[in-house]
């Protein structure tokens, strides 16, 4: 049998191995070069593509993915700043709670409206603990989700936040800056969540280089997400994951 997304994140947590994901925004597949960031994702051995925006102007989720999955073999996890990006031809769902955030529509308004659709889709799903933290500058999912976010020198309240989705039962806590974010989460932050939390840390936002991405996995995250940068620059998917991947031989 097909291990699942999410086992495989938790038994490569277990084993220290860290994982690298691309964030495609479907907005921007018809746009940019998509061929060349699967190639250069595929040869790269990246884990994972998320697909997901806070704004989807566009009807081309199911397009975009399709393009992905008809080049390669690398899994599609839709990350959906919405309701509305639902494709079955992902493989997985994040399944989110805004835990950071007290709007109470996205910690459980949404999830009850959607829940039945979801459970009877092909999707696998994934409860996902989602923390926005201050990326420096404002950001699309706090307008959108009319959120603050936790303040980058607020480890304890990230701390916290993180030990409370993983005892309400969440899978996964994926802590972001948010896209584009100026300043992306701090290492001594990633490091206090990373060494209590049992369930896989997923860290994105601002991450621009591959010294930062493995300074995140050296602290502690156990999944690295790159959205933006490498919007602009493809090539910058070979050095990112060669730097997160470098942990998983020694
Ligand atoms: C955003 O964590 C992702 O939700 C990725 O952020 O686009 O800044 O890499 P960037």
């Amino acid at each position: 049998m097909e291990i699942s997304i999410y086992e495989r994140f938790k038994s490569d947590k277990a084993k220290k191995k860290k994982n690298f994901v691309v964030l495609i925004d479907p907005d921007d597949v018809k746009t940019q070069n998509i061929q060349q960031i699967v190639d250069l994702a595929a040869r790269a051995e990246v884990d994972c593509f998320f697909m997901g925006g806070s704004l989807i102007m566009n009807d081309t989720l199911d397009y975009s993915i399709s393009q992905i999955k008809e080049a390669c073999n690398i899994p599609v996890v839709l990350f959906p700043g919405n309701s509305l990006q639902l494709s079955y031809r992902a493989d997985a769902m994040l399944f989110l709670s805004l835990i950071s955030g007290r709007n109470p529509e996205l910690l459980i308004g949404k999830h009850v409206e959607t829940a039945s659709f979801l459970y009877a889709s092909p999707l696998e799903i994934i409860s996902t603990g989602y923390m926005l933290v201050d990326g420096g500058v404002p950001t699309s999912v706090s307008y959108m989700s009319n959120t603050y976010p936790i303040p980058s020198n607020k480890a304890d309240i990230a701390v916290c936040t993180a030990l409370a989705g993983e005892l309400i039962g969440m899978k996964l806590i994926y802590m972001d800056a948010g896209s584009g974010a100026k300043t992306p989460i701090p290492t001594s932050m990633i490091q206090a969540v990373g060494e209590r939390l049992k369930i896989p840390l997923v860290i994105g936002g601002g991450i621009r280089t591959p010294e930062k991405a493995l300074e995140n996995v050296q602290a502690g995250a156990d999944v690295i997400v790159v959205g933006n940068a490498i919007e602009k620059d493809p090539s910058l998917i070979t050095d990112i994951a060669a730097a997160v991947h470098s942990l998983n031989t020694a």
